[in-house]
């Protein structure tokens, strides 16, 4: 099987091989998903806000929750699934390279995603799959709404295959090598994806399609919401870690530094590995029917989860200071001064990380038993997600655009388009700031979460709220504005800008750093733990939950009525 080789030492690990362009085309059909994604996502955000703020009404009978199925759906799972593969497939093929056979199986995973979308889609659109992007029973989609979602994680299944499969040939042709770090990182995304998503493959495959389709008169509520955030919670680091890749080893790059330290970037991806799965309860936390101490479990666990976290805001201070000073930037902040703030590719994941910041402590509040029960169900959580995924993460992905997207359509970044991502990254921040913080004040205020507009009956606490659901309107539009710029810069990227050649940029390691231990490779040690922690945090309260579960429920259609 030909497989490209490194064409650099091995051993400052810095890894580019050529990108073909078949492999570009490839790459880029999951990136121009992402981008439709964001449009039409954007768009159905843009008519959410307008409806919670009270003053316009949807057209032709258009139902408020198929908007919000159709913003949840295609902006938290279409738009981030692609765009990470697409990314995860880049860095495979410039780090350890793909087969001419790999790339074909590749294009497989493409089109099997491809198909579930378009179905998933198509039922959402016709009113019948309104059941938001968390599909919690007994509300009762469309068969095919569900059929359509278990082929995309299939699909994302063989796509991880072929990145294992790229790595494993790559380890076969360079005996004691250390995987390239990005190509370590990857493995670990996709590892984590897959063993999180055979929790929401259960509850589809076993319990929704049969009840759906009439073969199961009830379904189990608790047991199919456990399995369901069983994924739910390592999903949201399944969207983290590819912008803590590009954190990790870009961005020190970019601004003219040194990857801080190999050992620690690949220790805190190991650590996510362990920690984000076996912490689902913190989102079951008000839930009947499982066991405080269990809940109490997963709580610390998910504590635990926090420290990678903390560990990449060091390493990121640790490098933005070493490289400054490196330039001559003195004094206590001096270095500060040296960040490329004109370069966008640098500018739009900063903003992204000083984000996380807030987004992260909201995080941590969540987490807290007693706090989570001021803000549960509230818009509060809905603000939070919209500092961390919608920020954190978007931001950093359209850091990594500016030059993902040139690099594999043959074409530069130019200055004119450089600024109009600064602009961008601008407007986005102005209008998630008005918008998410307006939504976390609401939430405090007990204003609920996944409900469209209501004076509750004209309820006096609801006079304190109405004033923030404006202020979110003003927001979002922003962000609208936000998400046509954006979109109008992937176009130029993608078709218009001039033909040229534009960096693909992986920072190098330090060369008197410390060797990276080979027990990282240790992949057998890594799941080990992992399953262990696993059936450690959920054997228990899911046998009891089952054997201890009420009735289960007949299914409900949307409107209410219809079942
Ligand atoms: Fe979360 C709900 C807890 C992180 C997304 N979360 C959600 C939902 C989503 C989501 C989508 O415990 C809603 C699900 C639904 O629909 O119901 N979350 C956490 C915790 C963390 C956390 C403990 N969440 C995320 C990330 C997400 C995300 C990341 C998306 C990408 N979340 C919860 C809980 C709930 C929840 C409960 C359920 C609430 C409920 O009751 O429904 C942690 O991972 C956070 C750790 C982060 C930090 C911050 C580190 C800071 C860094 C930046 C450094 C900055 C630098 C800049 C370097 C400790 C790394 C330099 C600056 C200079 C000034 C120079």
């Amino acid at each position: 099987m030909a497989i490209k080789k490194l064409n650099v030492s091995s051993s400052t690990q810095t890894e580019s091989l050529p990108i073909s362009k078949p492999e570009s085309r490839l790459y880029m059909s999951f990136i121009y998903v992402a981008f439709i994604s964001l449009f039409i996502g954007g768009l159905m955000g843009l008519l959410q806000v307008f409806v919670r703020s009270g003053r316009f009404t949807l057209p032709w009978g258009i139902d408020y929750y198929q908007v919000l199925t159709v913003h949840g759906v295609i902006l938290g799972l279409v738009l981030t699934t692609y765009f990470i593969i697409g990314f995860h497939f880049s860095l495979m093929g410039k780090t350890v390279g793909i087969s001419d056979k790999q790339r074909k199986v590749a294009w497989l995973a493409f089109w099997v995603m491809v198909i579930g979308t378009v179905m998933t889609a198509v039922t959402i659109l016709l009113g019948k799959a309104s059941v938001l992007y968390t599909f919690y029973a007994p509300l009762k989609a469309h068969p095919v709404f569900y059929i359509g979602l278990a082929l995309v994680v299939v699909g994302s299944w063989v796509a991880g295959f072929v990145n294992w499969r790229q790595v494993y040939l790559w380890k076969k042709a360079h005996p004691g090598e250390k995987t390239p770090l990005l190509a370590f990182m990857v493995t670990i995304n996709t590892l984590l994806w897959f063993i999180a998503s055979l929790g929401v493959a259960a509850t589809v495959l076993i319990q929704f399609i049969p009840w759906s389709l009439g073969y199961a008169e009830t379904i189990n509520v608790l047991v199919s919401r456990t399995l369901f955030w069983y994924f739910g919670h390592p999903l949201v680091y399944f969207w983290l870690l590819p912008a803590y890749m590009a954190w990790y080893a870009v961005i020190p790059k970019i601004i003219g530094g040194k990857i801080f330290s190999d050992s620690l970037a690949r220790m805190s991806f190991v650590l996510f590995l362990f920690f984000s799965i076996p912490v689902g309860f913190h989102h079951q936390l008000v839930e009947p029917g499982i066991d405080a101490t269990w809940k109490f479990i997963q709580v610390v666990l998910t504590f635990m989860v926090a420290i990678p976290s903390l560990m990449t805001a060091f390493s990121m201070f640790a490098t933005f200071e070493i490289t400054g000073r490196r330039k001559g930037f003195g004094g206590l902040f001096g270095w500060f001064k040296h960040l490329p703030w004109k370069d966008v590719r640098f500018f739009a994941p900063f903003v992204g990380m000083l984000a996380f910041i807030p987004g992260g402590a909201g995080g941590l509040i969540n987490a807290s038993h007693q706090m989570n029960a001021v803000i549960h169900n509230t818009i509060w959580v809905t603000g939070h997600f919209h500092l961390t995924v919608a920020t954190t993460v978007m931001l950093t992905f359209f850091g990594i655009s500016y030059w993902l997207i040139p690099h594999l359509t043959g074409r530069t970044l130019t200055k004119k388009i450089n600024k109009l991502g600064i602009i961008q990254t601008i407007v986005w921040t102005i209008g998630m700031t008005i918008m998410s913080g307006a939504m976390h004040i609401q939430g405090l205020l007990g204003a609920p979460r996944r409900s469209s507009y209501s004076e509750y009956g004209g309820g006096e606490q609801v006079t304190e709220w109405i004033g923030y659901q404006m202020a979110q309107a003003i927001g979002g539009t922003i962000l609208f504005i936000g998400i046509i710029l954006m979109v109008y810069i992937f176009v130029k990227l993608a078709f218009f800008a001039p033909k040229g050649e534009e960096e693909f940029p992986i920072a190098e390691e330090e060369e008197d750093a410390e060797p990276t231990p080979k027990w990282f490779e240790n992949w057998k040690l890594w799941i080990g733990i992992t399953v262990a922690l696993i059936l450690f945090a959920y054997t228990i309260p899911f046998v009891d939950i089952i054997q201890n579960s009420p009735p289960g429920s007949v299914p409900f259609d949307w409107p209410i009525g219809n079942n």
